[in-house]
């Protein structure tokens, strides 16, 4: 006990030796050592209610039509936000994440394991985020995978046509014919707090919310002098919420199949997930990205190497960005 005591009379004494070099954001607002002069600005509950309420109901509003949904904040749906905000910020780009953390596999490498690696030339983007790694040769170590997705997430955060939507689920596509034989254009998405979708078998009918796509007028036909908008999907590999849209997709093109995720080979893996990733032919707006395309079409998975995420995250924001600047 006496051990103790000495110990913490150290630590004061050390403290109050340095207090008058220790700098921090406050150090000029607190001028008692024991901070019992410290008081916050008042405020009134109500206050904080509305200051959250009212800017969500007005992102609501704002993004009930959007030129661009991403589904799913992983890394490769993050990589191809980041690209298509940075070269257009007139677009209105919302992101839906079903979970409450943004990220998706990307908070660890591989494993429970921190490291992250990318393989070359996917260091680039890396360069381009300003993301530091030690450099192996062939591939790239980023310390902590963490680095890598809270950068591109606080980036694309920052984008002020940017608005991501956690917690909240796509359950279904808006779809619209084209045509008369059959066709049909994907025309938004349906949406649920992702807590009411996990209880649609326990609970009465919750109707959903959707978000619609640009590109038609007030009576619901396509409005001819407005770029249709577009949904990239990139919800993963098969899961409880994952390849939503692949899976989806192929109820609607009688033509595709679901060719789910085949077994573990990073250098085939890795290249086919890129070169398929992109605008789907099947269904008119329909873009896929990330594991979601190795599921869709039957691709190896790659493990935790993720080169691949990231570029086809910017391949299918460049076919995006290519059909916005038609
Ligand atoms: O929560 C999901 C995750 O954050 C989210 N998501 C899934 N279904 C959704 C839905 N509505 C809204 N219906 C949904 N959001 O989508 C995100 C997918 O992120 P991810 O990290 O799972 O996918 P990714 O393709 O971007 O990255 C995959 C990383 C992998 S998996 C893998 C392997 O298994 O071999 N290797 C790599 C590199």
């Amino acid at each position: 006990m006496s051990q103790t005591t000495t110990a913490n009379t150290t630590a004061t004494t050390q403290l109050k030796l340095n207090a008058g070099s220790i700098e921090h954001s406050l150090s000029n607002v607190v001028k008692t050592e024991d901070w019992s002069d410290f008081q916050f600005t008042p405020i009134r509950e109500s206050t904080v209610s509305r200051a959250m309420t009212s800017r969500y109901f007005k992102d609501l509003d704002k993004y009930a039509v959007a030129d661009v949904v991403i589904i799913g904040a992983g890394s490769s749906g993050l990589s191809a936000a980041y690209v298509i905000a940075k070269n257009r910020p007139d677009l209105k780009i919302a992101i839906i994440e079903s979970n409450v953390a943004p990220g998706g596999g990307a908070w660890l490498g591989g494993q429970l394991f921190s490291a992250m690696i990318m393989r070359k030339p996917a260091h680039l983007f890396l360069n381009d985020l300003n993301i530091q790694y030690e450099d192996e040769g062939d591939y790239v170590v980023v310390k902590h995978a963490a680095l890598f997705t809270s950068t591109v997430l606080s980036k694309v955060l920052e984008f002020p046509n940017v608005k991501l939507f956690n917690a909240v689920a796509v359950e279904d596509l808006v779809t619209r014919p084209v045509g008369t034989d059959g066709q049909v254009t994907a025309a938004g998405v349906v949406t649920n707090w992702t807590l009411v979708a996990m209880a649609h078998d326990v609970q009465s009918c919750m109707d959903p919310n959707v978000i619609e796509l640009s590109g038609y007028q007030d009576n619901g036909t396509r409005d001819p002098s407005k770029k249709h908008g577009v949904i990239l999907s990139t919800t993963g590999h098969d899961g409880p919420f994952g390849a939503f849209t692949a899976k989806r997709i192929v109820t609607i093109d009688e033509n595709q199949t679901l060719g789910g995720m085949k077994g573990l080979d990073m250098n085939h893996a890795e290249a086919a997930v890129v070169k398929q990733s992109g605008k789907y032919q099947g269904v008119g707006n329909v873009y896929f990205a990330g594991m979601e395309s190795a599921t869709l079409h039957g691709l190896n998975r790659m493990g935790p190497t993720f080169g691949a995420m990231a570029v086809s995250g910017i391949k299918a924001a460049e076919e995006i960005l290519k059909h916005f600047a038609e």
